[in-house]
């Protein structure tokens, strides 16, 4: 026996009888532990939406809105296989409302965000206001809020849903309640916020009643035609094309404490540069087509269609159409750690 199989023998004897005290020795895990650069478990994917819209409208013949509490289809990164994550911190789904239907009013400590997909006319209640949702609106439920949702549409009515999931389960801080009720009173009339909020005005005794925004929902309206005037206005960003952040009107940062929201138009024609950050990030195309390449593939998208690039890979995106690109990531809560960082080819 050389000394090599001998000293593999006797370490392997000794991880087997320090087991039973729950103790492992660092030297065989510590490359694992502390790697050199990001290597997500996670995999880009990409979930094409006219593939995946029969079975999501055939949920709604299985289960009732009211029944299911939130009638949706999680989208689940092919690398997380039973963690309902789309990345290490995040959550993403599909939900499916119908005419008539409710989905009853909850709390809980996880904060939401919606991206309307497809129908105008379903609503949904945060904290004591209803906003009508029509497509490419961002609407947030802050945490331990109120909400639920209903639909006077006469179509069904499809949003993406992105929460905090994954995050609030690994801090084991997670609490939820029901109302007991469909819906929440409603207390203030819709537009309200707006209005208090989302004019660059602000009431004199505001006092935040959370840390996300006092403005709740982003009428898509106003953010096409930003990016629209940016675009006339300015020169692209090499890697994203015309980006921008959802923003807390009283505090100038992001929307959510723990999910950063964006959206970017990326003209007609843009090949972007090479991009790689830390926050593992889910795109939806609210309008246009192009592709994502990464190193090892590329990725053709199309309007409706949800992807996801995870930490650390780079990718490069193109439009063959003017595309307006949604997307959301844990950003503020690695920058908030000091953690975030990002590397761009140009
Ligand atoms: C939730 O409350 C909603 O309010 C959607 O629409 C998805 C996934 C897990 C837990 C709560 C919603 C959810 C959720």
């Amino acid at each position: 026996m050389n000394a090599a199989t001998d000293s593999r023998a006797a370490r392997d004897d000794y991880y087997r009888r320090i087991a039973p005290q729950q103790l492992t020795p660092l030297w065989e895990s510590m490359a694992a532990l502390v790697p050199e650069q990001p290597r997500s478990p996670a995999v880009p994917h990409l979930w094409r939406y006219d593939d995946l819209r029969p079975a999501l409208l055939e949920s709604g013949a299985l289960i009732t809105a009211r029944e299911a509490v939130r009638r949706v289809l999680i989208l689940e990164n092919p690398g997380l296989a039973g963690s309902s994550a789309i990345t290490q911190s995040m959550y993403a789904g599909l939900q499916l409302i119908l005419p008539g239907e409710v989905a009853p009013s909850h709390r809980h400590t996880q904060t939401a965000l919606r991206l309307i997909v497809e129908g105008d006319g379903a609503y949904t209640a945060v904290d004591g206001e209803r906003v009508t949702m029509r497509r490419g609106d961002f609407i947030i439920t802050p945490g331990w809020t109120w909400h639920d949702h209903g639909s006077d549409a006469d179509q069904p009515v499809v949003w993406l849903d992105g929460l905090d999931i994954p995050l609030v389960r690994f801090f084991d801080c997670g609490f939820a309640e029901n109302l007991g009720t469909d819906t929440q009173p409603v207390v203030r009339p819709e537009g309200d916020s707006l209005a208090r909020y989302g004019a660059t005005l602000m009431p004199l005794d505001f006092e935040p009643r959370h840390a996300a925004s006092p403005l709740f929902a982003y009428p898509y309206e106003r953010s096409r035609d930003t990016l629209a005037r940016l675009a006339r206005g300015g020169v692209p960003d090499a890697c994203h094309g015309y980006k921008l952040q959802f923003t807390n009107p009283a505090t100038g940062g992001p929307a959510m404490p723990t999910i950063g929201a964006f959206i970017q138009l990326l003209p007609q024609g843009f090949v972007g540069a090479g991009y790689r950050s830390t926050d593992g990030t889910v795109f939806h195309v609210i309008e246009g087509r192009g592709d994502y390449r990464l190193d090892d593939g590329t990725f053709t998208f199309g309007p409706r269609d949800t992807f996801v690039v995870p930490s650390w890979v780079r990718h490069r995106l193109h439009a063959s159409e003017d595309t307006v690109l949604f997307s959301f990531s844990d950003r503020p809560v690695q920058r908030a750690l000091s953690l975030w960082r990002e590397q761009r080819d140009a």
